[in-house]
């Protein structure tokens, strides 16, 4: 099923067409006098997926206000369908996080189902310990994982199982767990106890991950603990993932650094010794802003997909973890969906034997200057013909804007106060 009329975008593309072929040729001379093939870079491109959490659909939020807008997705089914939307327009956006219990359901066939009919698949499944639901038995307020009280740990490790479990039925191969636990005084909380206890439990969640699953740990250094946080930075999060083995591996939240941390680095780190799992794509200026990717820090993004790139990029699992507090969240998506790609496009024109050879030589200038030639580089025809040979617009927000999507869904959902979005 094609939630926007096929037909409008094959008209938007019509107009728009032969101007990106003319860029598309121009671009393709251009690369091929750097001894580059647009075509390897466009299939690349192509390839790479983006999943898109359930969470980044509604409004977000901070803990000041939120502020609704229109046809909001009131549960997971409405969810599916506004991600099958922005698939729609990109082309590269073919999957799904879930978070329990935010995105419960009485019977998850009927989601996968749903979810397959719209030719979407199901990426990590996220526990939330970090927050209480009502009628649950034990508080979080002072951690989950990591809790002083065995009981508190208990229930925080069958939460995560039963993630598994939903996981499974969905046909999800990972799960990912992100705990608020901390401290906010100092002395609060003995250190190395809590990193003890916190092992200890996620060795038990392991323990009950299905052949071929992945578990992925997401550090992060403050907040809601504003003192200590128990994985506080990748350091800890390497730590855990080699105490806990093979499945575990770290994911990284761009957001989830200080300011002007060397983020790149921590992706060579974690590439070296074989322990990146993933990444949270968001940007930000002053702490887990969850901003649209590529809005502030385009030049870090591109750094970061030299790095993977190098590597084999499509060994990764990407996601986005944005909170769109005042625009349409599926706009914000769909915009930084193309700044991923973007900055993959770029970091794959990087001429690496010129680089490597710099590197050898000491030659500093040269070094940098060669990296910015292939940021430098407006990589913008690829991306749009990737989009096009996908089935997705050439220009997917104007092609967003004159389908009328919003305004439909406007009609036909009645807000509900309680649909919460985003994660603040
Ligand atoms: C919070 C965390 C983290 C996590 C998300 C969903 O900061 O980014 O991925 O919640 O659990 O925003
Ligand atoms: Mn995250
Ligand atoms: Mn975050």
């Amino acid at each position: 099923m094609r939630m926007i009329d096929p037909e409008l975008i094959a008209q938007d593309n019509l107009q728009a067409g032969p101007g990106l072929e003319a860029d598309y040729a121009h671009l393709a001379a251009q690369l091929g006098r750097r001894g580059t093939q647009i075509e390897q870079i466009t299939e690349a491109v192509g390839r790479l997926r983006v999943g898109l959490p359930s969470w980044a659909v509604g409004t977000g939020g901070t803990r000041f206000g939120r502020f609704p807008g229109p046809g909001e997705p009131r549960h997971i089914l409405e969810k599916l369908e506004d991600v099958a939307v922005i698939h729609q327009l990109t082309g590269g956006n073919p999957s799904i996080s879930t978070h329990y219990p935010w995105d419960a359901w009485p019977d998850y066939r009927e989601v996968a189902e749903k979810a397959a009919g719209l030719g979407l698949d199901f990426d990590a499944v996220n526990s939330n310990t970090f927050q209480d639901q009502p009628g649950q038995a034990l508080s979080y307020k002072f951690g989950s994982l990591s809790h002083t009280d065995p009981a508190v740990r208990q229930q925080a490790i069958e939460h995560n199982l039963e993630c598994i479990r939903i996981g499974q039925e969905l046909g999800s191969r990972a799960l990912t767990v992100w705990i608020a636990d901390g401290s906010n005084y100092p002395g609060q909380s003995h250190f190395a106890r809590a990193f003890a206890r916190y092992l200890e439990s996620l060795k038990q969640i392991a323990a009950g991950l299905p052949a071929g699953w992945q578990l992925f740990i997401e550090h992060k250094f403050f907040e809601p603990a504003f003192y200590s946080t128990v994985l506080a930075d990748w350091g800890s999060s390497y730590i855990a993932a080699r105490e806990v083995g093979e499945p575990c591996r770290c994911l990284v939240d761009l957001g989830h650094h200080a300011p002007s941390v060397n983020v790149e680095q921590i992706v060579s780190r974690l590439i070296q010794f074989g322990k990146l799992g993933g990444f949270h794509f968001n940007d930000s200026k002053y702490g887990d802003d969850d901003l649209e990717t590529g809005s502030l820090n385009p030049y870090q993004l591109f750094l970061v997909f030299c790095e993977l790139a190098e590597a084999g990029a499509e060994r990764f699992a990407y996601m986005i973890d944005q909170s769109h507090n005042i625009t349409d969240p599926l706009e914000s998506l769909i915009f930084s969906t193309a700044q991923i790609q973007r900055a993959y496009a770029q970091a794959l024109l990087v001429d690496r034997a010129a680089l490597a050879e710099a590197q050898e030589n000491n030659d500093a200038l040269l070094a940098t200057q060669i990296l910015k030639a292939a940021y430098q580089t407006d990589v913008g025809p690829i991306l749009a013909t990737a989009r096009q040979r996908s089935g997705g617009a050439i220009q997917p927000i104007p092609t967003y804007r004159a389908s009328g999507y919003r305004q439909q869904v406007a009609q036909a959902r009645p807000r509900d106060q309680r649909a919460g979005g985003g994660t603040g």
